[in-house]
């Protein structure tokens, strides 16, 4: 047994816009033991993650921060290195201040390009590739059905306004025209208004899930719909996420499902392809997928989570609060590890993510102390082992479970994007693989379908000129 303990903070939304946190805490939690087990990598050392809930909110993210930072148990040292935040905008308030005290942050769920400036974010690295993969695959989809106007409809954050501002300026490369960029706050309805007014055919949207339902419920009201509209959005929201109960939304299921269909996604590669293949730290993706249903539907998991409640300071203000009452039933639905209800979890797909993130941790950990020979009594203001393990961070090559991890000089990884199409298969729908972009590389879509049309739509109505 290792009998020396290294603490390392956490950030994971367990609720919120992006509640990946829900799936990315106990992969994180499997990596943990797999290392702690493990004596060829950080040998006499016990890795201990003293994590936070950040809500998905900024504010309280960095809360959550100098909670870990200031209030710490006496007997502790100091974290080491910060697994998280995840939401993106939790991660640009909390990098940024993290970046004054040299503390590495290894995020498993930010997508923003708005991450990638160095100068704002030092110590910042991230498992989840950057949103501006997604644009030239956005693009060369509308290159081939010969869209040449498109049109944005944004919320009104950093991570989907720094998304749209790569996809203006990259459009110019492929001759294609951002006809307007509609953004909102809260509610999308003025701004779905405002395209239709506009003739906008072919939109692309950015947006978490819970906004995704109000966008589509607009799209319904106003008659937005697939063939004659191409919606082209994120790829990542959870399974069936357009029939979750939202009291927010005035649309009824069969609504929703006029609404969703026939909408087109891409999305980043979160698993590596060679499903068989044993990996650097000896798993396959297969194994791990088994390790993960039955690690989630495990009693060992849910005492864990029924212990969250003096974890975080919020849900131990309240003896039972909502929010922690509503995860625990999450959890409680996971009755066996063929469950379905293990991919509703938030971050059911980033959880490869966490999984290696957790490793990359351990790796530049790993090479910390075999160049110091010791790390006991880490102090955060010990900059000479801060500045190694930043360091030890752009060594990092490995094989995980999400693909080839390693990190160019802004901290980002490249991946293959997909493409996906929500499509009606016998009376059901259901997202079909449509193909796939990889640097120049464009392959689809045999099988992509335009419903009741032949061919796909314009890009919007060709006015003749009267002369
Ligand atoms: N795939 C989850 C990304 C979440 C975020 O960038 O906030």
């Amino acid at each position: 047994t290792k009998t020396k303990n290294l603490y390392v903070g956490g950030i994971f939304p367990m609720v919120g816009s992006w509640p990946g946190g829900q799936s990315c805490l106990p992969s994180a939690i499997m990596a943990l033991n797999e290392i702690n087990l493990n004596r060829s990598i950080l040998p006499n050392y016990r890795l201990n993650l003293n994590w936070f809930n950040s809500e998905c909110n900024p504010g309280k993210g960095i809360s959550n921060l100098y909670e870990m930072l200031f209030h710490k148990d006496k007997s502790q040292d100091d974290i080491i290195m910060l697994l998280g935040p995840g939401c993106s905008d939790v991660s640009s308030s909390v990098a940024e201040v993290a970046n004054y005290w040299n503390l590495t942050v290894i995020s498993f769920g930010s997508s923003s390009p708005a991450l990638s400036n160095r100068n704002r974010f030092k110590t910042f690295f991230r498992t989840h590739p950057s949103a501006i993969l997604d644009n030239p695959a956005r693009l060369s989809l509308c290159k081939q059905f010969n869209w040449k106007k498109i049109v944005t409809l944004q919320d009104n954050k950093e991570v989907f306004t720094s998304t749209v501002d790569d996809l203006e300026k990259e459009a110019k490369n492929f001759e294609i025209e951002i006809l307007d960029r509609q953004t909102f706050t809260n509610d999308p309805t003025y701004a779905v208004k405002n395209l239709k007014k506009l003739d906008a055919r072919i939109i692309v949207g950015v947006f978490y899930e819970q906004e995704a339902r109000k966008v589509f419920c607009a799209a319904y009201k106003e008659r937005m719909l697939f063939p004659k509209y191409i919606w082209m959005i994120i790829g990542w929201y959870s399974e069936n996420w357009y029939l979750e109960k939202d009291d927010e939304i005035s649309c009824n299921r069969t609504e929703m499902q006029i609404a969703v269909y026939g909408h087109l996604t891409t999305e980043v590669q979160f698993f590596s392809t060679h499903v068989n293949e044993k990996l650097d730290y000896g798993l396959s993706v297969q194994d791990y997928n088994g390790f993960f249903r039955k690690f989630v539907s495990s009693p060992e998991w849910k005492n864990y989570a029924n212990s969250f409640q003096k974890i975080d300071y919020k849900f131990k203000q309240s003896s039972l609060n909502e929010d922690y009452k509503s995860l625990l039933e999450i959890y409680d639905k996971i009755d066996s590890e063929n469950s379905k209800e293990i991919e509703k979890l938030g971050g059911y797909l980033e959880r490869s993510l966490a999984f290696d993130a957790v490793w990359v941790m351990a790796y530049a950990l790993n090479n910390t102390l075999n160049h110091f020979g010791s790390l006991d009594y880490f102090d955060i203001k010990n900059y000479d082992v801060s500045n190694f393990i930043k360091e030890s961070m752009k060594l990092i090559n490995f094989k995980g479970i999400s693909g080839m991890v390693t990190f160019n000089d802004q901290g980002d990884r490249i991946s293959e994007v997909l493409y996906e199409q929500l499509q009606n298969n016998s009376g059901s729908l259901a997202y079909v693989k449509l193909g796939h972009h990889f640097k120049k590389t464009f392959k689809c879509c045999k099988n992509i379908t335009w419903g009741s049309n032949k061919n796909p739509p314009i890009d919007g109505v060709q006015r003749k000129i009267r002369v």
